[in-house]
Parts: C-alpha cells; structure tokens; sequence
C-alpha cells in the first residue's frame, strides 16, 4: 500500500468532542469519522485492524466447535412479545415499523431470534449441544453515546448463544467459550481479567465479564491481590461481619441537633461508627426503598436492584420520605412498616447489637436499638459495596480497585428464553424438555478501542502485531535521491513478496512528516531508508513500542531478521 494512495485522512488537532485517547487518535490517524452521535465509518486503516480481531475470534470460535452464522439485523416485535421483552428496554431499542405498519427493532442482541431459529428445527437431544455465533451490527440507543467506539449505539459484535440438554453440558459449553475467550484476548495482546459479574437484567445467574485494565474503562472492578478473585464492583458477594454478642440494653432516643451525617452523629455521641446505621432511600417502580448498612459501610445499588427485583432505582426525593413517615438525614428501620415501605437490611446490621440510628424524627436519633427486638426488614441481604480494604470474599487477602473496559460477556442463561419461547428438545426416553442456554458477547470494535487505550503513548498507537492495520512502513527519507528512494521502493516489494504486510510512505514529504504519521498510526516497524544508512551498506529498523533502533546490513537477510524482528513484538 502507498501512503500517496492510502485514504487515511489524518487530523493534526484532536476534536474536543473526544474525552477518551482511542477516540482522539483515531480521529486523528484517519481511522474513523463520525456519521451521527455513537455511530462512524470505520475507514480502510480501522477496517483492516476490525478485520484482524474478527479473524482471531472466528478461529477461537471454529476452533472450539461453534458454527458461525448470520441472522437478521431487523428483528419482529412478535418474539420480543413472546419472551416479554418488548417492552423492558424503552428508548434504548431502535423501533421501526415496514410498509403494513408491522413492529420491529433492530437487533440490540439475538437471544429471541437465535432461540425463534433453533425451536423450529432443533427436536431430539441427539442434536445438542450447539453453539452458533455472528459477528453483526448491533443497535442500542444509548442516552449518552460517549467515548468513540467504547460506546456507540452502532457497533460491531460477537454473539454466540450455546444450547444443551442440561446444566452438567451448558457448563461445558461456558467453559469451551470462558477458554476461547482467554485465547481471544491474549491473542490480540490485551492485558485483560475475566471477573465475576452481575448477570442484570437477562437474568440467569453465573456470568464473567472479560476487562481490558484501562483508567478510562468505565467499569469497576476489584481484585485480590493474594489470589485470583476478580469482580465486577458491582456484583462483588461480601461475608457478614459477625459483631462482638452484647447484652440488650433498652432503647433510647437522644436529642441530635444538625446531625445530617453519620459522622456527624457519632462525633456528637462519641460512639464508633462500627455501631451506627446509616440509610439511603431509593424510589423504584415498587415505590420507596429504603436501606440500611453499617455506618462505614456503602450501599450497592446493583444488589439492592437485584433483591428487591426493580428495573432501575433513582435517589428518593423528601415528599416520598414524609410520606412513609420519616425524613431525610435521620432514617431508621424502627416503627417503618415494612409491608407499606420496602426495607432492605444488610445482613451485617442484622448481626450487629444496640445500634445507633436515625429515629424517624426531625434532630433525634435512637440507641440501642436491636435488629427483631426492634425492627424487622422486608428483605436481608448483602447490599454492600465493596471497598478497598475490604477482606477478599475469597482469601480474606487485600482488594483493589481498578477500571476496566468490558471487551467481552458470557452468560449462564439457563431455560430463561427457551421456557419462555417453549424452545424444547425430546430427550431417550421422549420426554419434552427446555434446552438449557448460554450467550457469549465479544465487543469486536470495543476491542479496537481498548486496544489503543492500553497501548498508546504521546506520539499516538502503538499496534500488537496481531492486530497491527499493518506490520511494516518503509520510510524513503529523500525522495530527491533517486538512489535511496529506488532502494526504498525494492525493499518494499521485498517485503510485500515475502508476504509481510507492507506500506511505503512515497509522498514528497519531509522526514519529519513521515517520522510523525508513522508514530500516530503506530505501525509496529518502521524501515528507514536514506542516502546515509545506504552508503554504510545499512539498514535503519525502528521498534515503534519500545523505539529501539536496529542497523540491519544490506547485504544480509533483513526479510528474515525483520520477520524475527515481527515475531517477538
Ligand atoms: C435490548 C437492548 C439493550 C440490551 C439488551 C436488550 C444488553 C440485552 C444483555 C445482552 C446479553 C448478551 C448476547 C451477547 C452477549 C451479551 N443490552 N443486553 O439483552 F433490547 Cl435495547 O445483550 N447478549
């Protein structure tokens, strides 16, 4: 390819609409431009990286027996109906009707469709299990598409969806993908983490989510630093802290004048935090939520959602507090009916004794309180937040937090769809049953992105030869010295002949302004060829990751010692 030819129109300033460096630098390098908000053209150099990655992940897929196919992207609304979706993802799902006024969507994701396809033709156990994935567009009206490709609401995905007889073989299947996936990313050279996550709102329980570590991922996720446990924050499971057994003493309620915080509470009572209760009250489609955790402790809104079985939560407003019977700044779970107001406990309070919290009233809090002396909750359950420091739910090691970008998805969905849409198999002994599913997501254009976010620095990309648009740029520095330039041109054609993928930058530039482009796009070697290297019978190869600089002699075999070269990076 010719830099001369090559339609990779690069940007010198970075627009500001773009806040991540993968979004800036493929504006800048000529690898994107934007179409509508969360929606681009991926031009030639971000179509041949997109290429790559698809290709590793097809041969991870092949290779572990799924069977790739391609279904519509324009989906009816009757199967949504059927699995009683239809209606759950408002706004988010792009909505079209045809000709005679009949609803569709586009395909935010497949599990209606594949399990519509596999109903009608897969009968008999002898048939199972199956995997079948795509690699696809898919559609989801994001509020906020942010980010360049970490979240568009046009995006390439692959999804695969894993069908079998029983849990014992959708194991097998999460495993054969949990594996393939591992592959997948190792070998597009991320540094990446599968961890535990929330399987949300498609249900199903057992879900890893694979994160690429990047400051601007906007996942949270803890790790242990003693062993391997990973979570996604928001489904990280904490053990109950089992206070210290006190005698019950006799609830009393003391005058707390501007006491809004916990803090402050405890300051004015002089009482450890550990023996304090604060509350967040949520409202819900199932109205007002109000929760409960230890003083120091947070409240994790995904367990909360997960408990109470909402959709979403928002922050409750005061006219809602009144109206149960308390007030904001001082909540607590004494005399709130938990038939009319929804209280969550964390099952840590539940162990603690005489605890200090809010007394429902305006300045007054209670002591001494005793959790089923005093209250009793609608729901217990572990609604923490994990922090840092917090004992690792595995090892009891320390935690961490780190950022991470969610490059790929795999579920348990066990009968969810197939119950639903009565997607059933005869088993020996000709016994209907539900095929037990799982569905597995590969982020192929988040990939790219993250990609650049784990490996840029101040002069732009820097490519993993797996998934480099290309492996090589030969730079002629003089294109008035015939001799060089001639030079330049037989090496690239060297190359190219020898299979490596090969671009020659011919413009009549000056050095600096190939020097800098080949930066910006990162090409894994740069080949360097001018009249002075040439007269020392060399040959100047740059290492653009760590900018080590090699002298290859002419007259040796540089094809294969730049093959080398390719094959250690
Ligand atoms: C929708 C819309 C957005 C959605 C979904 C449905 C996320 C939806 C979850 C999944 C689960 C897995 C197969 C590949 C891997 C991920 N956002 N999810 O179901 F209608 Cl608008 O997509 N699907």
């Amino acid at each position: 390819m010719r830099v001369s030819k090559m339609f990779a129109p690069t940007l010198r300033e970075v627009p500001a609409e773009a806040e991540v460096v993968s979004h800036q630098l493929m504006l800048r390098a000529g690898f994107l431009r934007k179409s509508a908000g969360g929606m681009y053209n991926y031009l030639p150099l971000a179509w041949r990286v997109l290429k790559k990655i698809e290709n590793i992940v097809r041969e991870e897929m092949d290779a572990s027996g799924a069977q790739e196919l391609l279904m519509p992207i324009v989906q009816p609304a009757e199967i949504w109906q059927e699995s009683g979706r239809w209606g759950v993802y408002g706004e988010e799902m792009f909505r079209l009707k045809d000709r005679h006024n009949r609803e569709f969507c586009l395909g935010p994701t497949h599990e209606e469709m594949v399990t519509n396809l596999i109903r009608g033709d897969v009968r008999s156990y002898r048939q199972l299990p199956l995997n079948v994935y795509q690699i696809q567009n898919k559609f989801r009206d994001e509020r906020r598409p942010r980010f360049g490709l970490m979240r568009g609401r046009e995006f390439i995905m692959k999804d695969a969806y894993s069908f079998d007889r029983d849990e014992a073989g959708l194991d097998v299947s999460y495993k054969l993908m949990y594996d393939a996936y591992t592959r997948i990313f190792t070998r597009c050279g991320l540094t990446f983490r599968p961890v535990e996550a929330d399987s949300g709102a498609i249900g199903g329980s057992g879900s890893h989510e694979f994160m690429v570590i990047a400051d601007s991922g906007e996942a949270e996720i803890v790790y242990c630093n003693e062993c391997n446990y990973a979570a996604n924050v928001e489904k990280a499971e904490l053990h109950v802290i089992e206070a210290p057994a006190e005698e019950a003493k006799a609830v009393e309620e003391v005058k707390t004048p501007d006491c809004k915080t916990i803090a402050d509470v405890c300051a004015y009572l002089q009482l450890p935090v550990d023996k304090s209760v604060k509350a967040v009250a949520f409202n819900s489609e199932k109205g007002l939520i109000l929760c409960f955790v230890r003083g120091d402790h947070e409240v994790n809104e995904v367990k909360v959602i997960n408990t109470v079985g909402v959709n979403e939560v928002e922050m409750a407003e005061e006219s809602l507090l009144t109206e149960a019977g308390t007030v904001g700044g001082y909540m607590g779970p004494v005399g709130i009916d938990p038939e009319k107001t929804i209280v969550v406990v964390d099952s840590t309070v539940m162990k603690m004794h005489n605890i200090c919290c809010g007394a429902n009233k305006e300045g007054y809090h209670l002591l001494n309180v005793n959790p089923g002396r005093d209250f009793t909750p609608t729901y217990v359950a572990d609604i923490r937040l994990i922090q840092e420091g917090d004992p690792c739910p595995h090892c009891g090691g320390n935690v961490s937090k780190a950022r991470g970008i969610e490059v790929g998805q795999v579920f348990k969905l066990f009968t969810k769809y197939s119950e639903a849409m009565h997607a059933t198999f005869l088993d020996e002994n000709g016994k209907e049953k539900p095929m037990v599913m799982g569905c597995y997501g590969v982020g192929v254009s988040r990939t790219m992105a993250a990609a650049i976010e784990q490996n840029n620095d101040k002069d732009g990309m820097i490519w993993p030869v797996a998934i480099a648009p290309y492996e090589v740029l030969v730079v002629p520095v003089n294109t008035k010295d015939e001799a060089s330039t001639q030079k330049a041109e037989a090496i690239y054609e060297e190359l190219k002949k020898a299979g490596i993928e090969t671009v020659i930058d011919d413009r009549n530039e000056r050095p600096g302004v190939k020097f800098k482009d080949a930066d910006l796009i990162g090409y894994p070697l740069r080949v360097v060829v001018g009249p002075k290297t040439l007269a020392e019978g060399k040959l100047e190869v740059k290492v653009r990751r760590t900018g080590e600089v090699q002298m290859l002699p002419l007259d040796g075999d540089y094809i294969t010692a730049i093959r080398e070269l390719l094959a250690k990076l």
